[in-house]
């Protein structure tokens, strides 16, 4: 099969149309998130993570990533520019010269800027996964290939989605696909059951000169230690709620961990005008 070539693998991508049933949707709102096994075929893990191979680059060079008069505000405007834009992360230290194994991630609009990355991401199943979620004009706005690689992996500190994706009310969902297994020997993801019901803590704030800081809106966090693993098999999908603390620890073993991350949000809430993402690609969900 060539790489794009998804005629064999159509049916599969639009089969779709299972809804869920009532005690997954109350368990979702209970524990804010939702685990949903065999979501997707061995063949669309496989195909995602032939697809990405081309994103995969090096380290861009000083003018875009480093500059040695002001690295920080460089890496910001990459960050901030990448919303529309299919654009390689590395890890921490690695910035000037890293090689395609230390990518952190590939963001942040995989699911509008490639073909198959927006079929996969707009296909009915996830449509209709939102919509039974409640959202009403279910809509993505980012997407990330997060790639946890062996040994370098790093952290994903605990956090809320909608300290990122701020809207009124607060919407938004994220879709985290396992295109590979993830366990807690490779930096799986970590949740706090239930932790969706505190508040909002912080929000990264962009100002008028397109800078970005963090905003603290609550003194007390929660307590990392009530978090969770949520080990899962490839293909596998993690809804996870706009509220919920999770994160993932750094990948020390020899696997990787790969894995497909989308984020909704509802239209009909009002997205907030001082997000970092400011010229996102917004493709509606619907399903027929
Ligand atoms: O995949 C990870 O390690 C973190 C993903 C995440 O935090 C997210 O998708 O919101």
């Amino acid at each position: 099969m060539k790489l794009r070539d998804l005629s064999a693998t159509k049916q599969k991508f639009f089969q779709a149309n299972q809804q869920i049933t009532i005690k997954q949707k109350a368990d979702y709102f209970r524990d804010g998130y939702l685990i949903i096994k065999d979501f997707a075929s061995s063949l669309e893990c496989l195909t995602l993570k032939q697809v990405i191979q081309p994103y995969l680059k090096q380290g861009e060079s000083e003018e875009v990533i480093f500059s040695t008069q002001d690295q920080h505000h460089c890496e910001q405007q990459y960050f901030l520019e990448s919303g529309n834009q299919i654009r390689c992360f590395y890890e921490k230290n690695t910035k000037q010269g890293a090689t395609i194994r230390e990518v952190n991630k590939v963001g942040h609009a995989l699911h509008a800027q490639d073909a198959v990355f927006k079929r996969w991401s707009t296909s009915p199943n996830i449509a209709r996964l939102a919509y039974d979620l409640e959202m009403k004009q279910p809509a993505i706005i980012q997407s990330m290939y997060i790639l946890k690689q062996p040994f370098v992996g790093g952290e994903v500190t605990c956090h809320q989605d909608a300290t990122f994706l701020h809207s009124s009310p607060i919407t938004v969902t994220g879709f985290w696909l396992a295109l590979e297994d993830a366990s807690v020997k490779n930096g799986c993801l970590y949740a706090i059951p239930g932790g969706h019901q505190s508040e909002l803590t912080q929000r990264l704030v962009c100002n008028g000169n397109r800078q970005v800081y963090m905003q603290r809106l609550v003194e007390n966090e929660w307590d990392i230690k009530e978090a969770i693993p949520l080990e899962v098999k490839q293909g596998t999908l993690i809804v996870l709620h706009g509220l919920l603390p999770h994160y993932s620890p750094v990948n020390y073993s020899a696997a990787s961990r790969h894995a497909y991350a989308i984020h909704a949000v509802d239209l009909a809430s009002q997205f907030s005008n001082d997000n970092w993402l400011q010229n996102p690609c917004i493709e509606r969900l619907g399903y027929c």
